[in-house]
Formats: structure tokens, C-alpha cells, sequence
């Protein structure tokens, strides 16, 4: 693994960085990646995309509810690895350290990261579909139904086809536009609008790096692209 002098160099004097991560960031901690890697996620035959979608959703929460309980299970028992904790440490590194998700996983948050911004939600919150009172689910149940309406409650993520939670995309691109170096590190970049984020930075003038272990449609975007696994290559920073 090489990473250049002019990287070293702007990692050593640059003040705003912006990072936007992917599943592939929690691939080390155990968390199945949805695309690829041979571990495509897939519940009772349904792939993904059917399954975590607003048509079903509309069409049968219960099964949506038991996909996403399954999850959670399975995500408690997990802890965050080398590069969520070199990412939390950078907010000491860098006077603006932006950390932009798509995972709804909360490792980075275990792993101390602050001011998330999570643009596909988190898997811990359930959200009312009638007046989007959200309930935490962190170390607790969630209520049957919703305790201030009545109404059903589905989980606080964002599925195919459904807005992004209101202005933190808007948030995110504004300090993509911004920094002077993007990190993009585990994502497919290919689902839109998260993928747009470091398009924006590298249209502004920043320096853009891919840490991924495969080549993605933004790599031919990226200034400098670090091929490895996100647990191995960001420690590398230190
Ligand atoms: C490692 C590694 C290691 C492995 N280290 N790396 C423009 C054109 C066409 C379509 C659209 C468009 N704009 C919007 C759309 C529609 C759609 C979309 O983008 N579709 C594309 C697939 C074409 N977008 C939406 O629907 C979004 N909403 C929206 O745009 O609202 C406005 C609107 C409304 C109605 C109509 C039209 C517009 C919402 C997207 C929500 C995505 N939700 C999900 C599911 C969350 C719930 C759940 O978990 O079940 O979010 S989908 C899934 O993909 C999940 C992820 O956050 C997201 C991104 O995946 P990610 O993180 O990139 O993971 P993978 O698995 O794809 O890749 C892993 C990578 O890691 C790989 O590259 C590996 O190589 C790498 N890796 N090990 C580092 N150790
Ligand atoms: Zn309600």
C-alpha cells in the first residue's frame, strides 16, 4: 500500500476534511455488505432491495420489522474495528472533520465518533408512520405502537425510494463543497444521492481518496485511490 507525498502532505496541513462511508467500512466488524463479496444480503429469498423498500413498507410491515429485528440482534453483538476508531480520532486531527453515513449500523458512533450525519437513518430508532414521533431502541423495546398516535411504527431508516431525512443531504453537500480533502471510503457509490457528495467535493477542488479493496464508478473521479480493506489502509494514517 503507497500513499503518495502530496496525500501525506495535505493529510499533515489541510483543515477540512470530509469522509463518506459505506458498508465496506463495518465489512471488518461482521456486518454483511449489500453488494458483492459474495455476502449479498438476502432475507427469505427476498434481495434487499425488495425487502428494504417503501412498497413493503406499505405492503407488509411485519415482514420488514422482522428483517430489521434480525439485524439489530445480530448487530449487538458487534464492536467497531481499527478504521472506525482512526476516523473518530481525526476529529481531534482536523479543525472541521465532517463524517457523512450511509450505514445505519452505529459503529461509528461506538466507536466515538460525534455529529454523525446519518443520511439512511439508524437501524436503533423506529419512526411512527402516522406523525414520525421517533423511539429509541438502544437497550430497550419499542413500544407496539406509537405512544403519542396509535399508529404503527416502521424502522427509522431510508429505504429504495423514499426521501433522505430532510436537509441532512443539503447539510452534507454544503461541507462537501467545502473541504480540501474527501476521503470515500467502503461505499459502491451507487446509490444516489450519498454518491454525489464527493462529485461535489471534487467539482469544488478537493482532493478526493477511495479506500476500497475494489474499484468503484467513482474511482476514475478519485485523485488517489488506496486498494485495501478500510481496517488496514486507514490506520495507515496514524
Ligand atoms: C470494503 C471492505 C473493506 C468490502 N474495506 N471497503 C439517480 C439515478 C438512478 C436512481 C436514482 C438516482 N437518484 C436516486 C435514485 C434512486 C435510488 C438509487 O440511488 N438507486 C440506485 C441503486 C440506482 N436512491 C434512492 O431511492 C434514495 N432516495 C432518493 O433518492 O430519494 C429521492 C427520490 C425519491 C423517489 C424517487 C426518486 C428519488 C434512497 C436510497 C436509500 C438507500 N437505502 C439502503 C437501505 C437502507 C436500509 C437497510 O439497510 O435495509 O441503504 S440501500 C443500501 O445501499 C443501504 C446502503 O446505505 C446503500 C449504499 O450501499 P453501500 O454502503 O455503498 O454498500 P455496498 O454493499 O453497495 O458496497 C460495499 C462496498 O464496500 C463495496 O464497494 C466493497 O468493495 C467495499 N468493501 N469490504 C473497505 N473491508
Ligand atoms: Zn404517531
Amino acid at each position: 500500500m503507497h500513499i503518495s507525498a502530496e496525500l501525506q502532505q495535505l493529510f499533515a496541513r489541510v483543515k477540512r476534511v470530509l469522509v463518506l462511508t459505506g458498508a465496506g467500512i463495518s465489512a471488518e466488524s461482521g456486518v454483511p455488505t449489500f453488494r458483492g463479496g459474495g455476502n449479498t444480503a438476502v432475507w427469505k429469498g427476498m434481495p434487499f432491495d425488495v425487502i428494504s423498500s417503501a412498497e413493503m413498507v406499505e405492503r407488509d410491515l411485519p415482514a420488514v420489522w422482522e428483517w430489521f429485528d434480525y439485524r439489530r440482534n445480530f448487530l449487538e453483538e458487534l464492536t467497531p474495528n481499527p478504521a472506525h476508531f482512526e476516523i473518530a480520532s481525526w476529529q481531534e486531527r482536523f479543525a472541521e472533520l465532517t463524517l457523512v453515513t450511509q450505514n445505519i449500523d452505529g459503529l461509528h458512533q461506538k466507536a466515538g465518533s460525534r455529529a454523525v450525519i446519518e443520511l439512511h437513518g439508524n437501524i436503533w430508532r423506529a419512526r411512527c408512520t402516522a406523525c414520525g414521533t421517533t423511539y429509541s431502541m438502544v437497550q430497550q423495546k419499542r413500544p407496539d405502537a406509537c405512544l403519542e398516535c396509535g399508529e404503527a411504527l416502521r424502522p427509522d431508516v431510508v429505504l429504495f425510494g423514499e426521501m433522505l431525512p430532510p436537509g441532512a443531504f443539503e447539510f452534507a453537500a454544503a461541507l462537501a463543497s467545502q473541504c480540501e480533502l474527501c476521503f470515500v471510503v467502503g461505499t459502491s457509490a451507487l446509490v444516489y444521492p450519498a454518491a454525489g457528495l464527493p462529485e461535489i467535493a471534487k467539482a469544488a477542488g478537493a482532493y478526493v481518496v477511495e479506500v476500497n479493496p475494489e474499484r468503484t464508478p467513482l474511482s476514475v473521479l478519485c485523485d488517489e485511490v488506496l486498494t485495501g480493506k478500510a481496517g488496514e489502509v486507514l490506520p495507515l494514517f496514524q
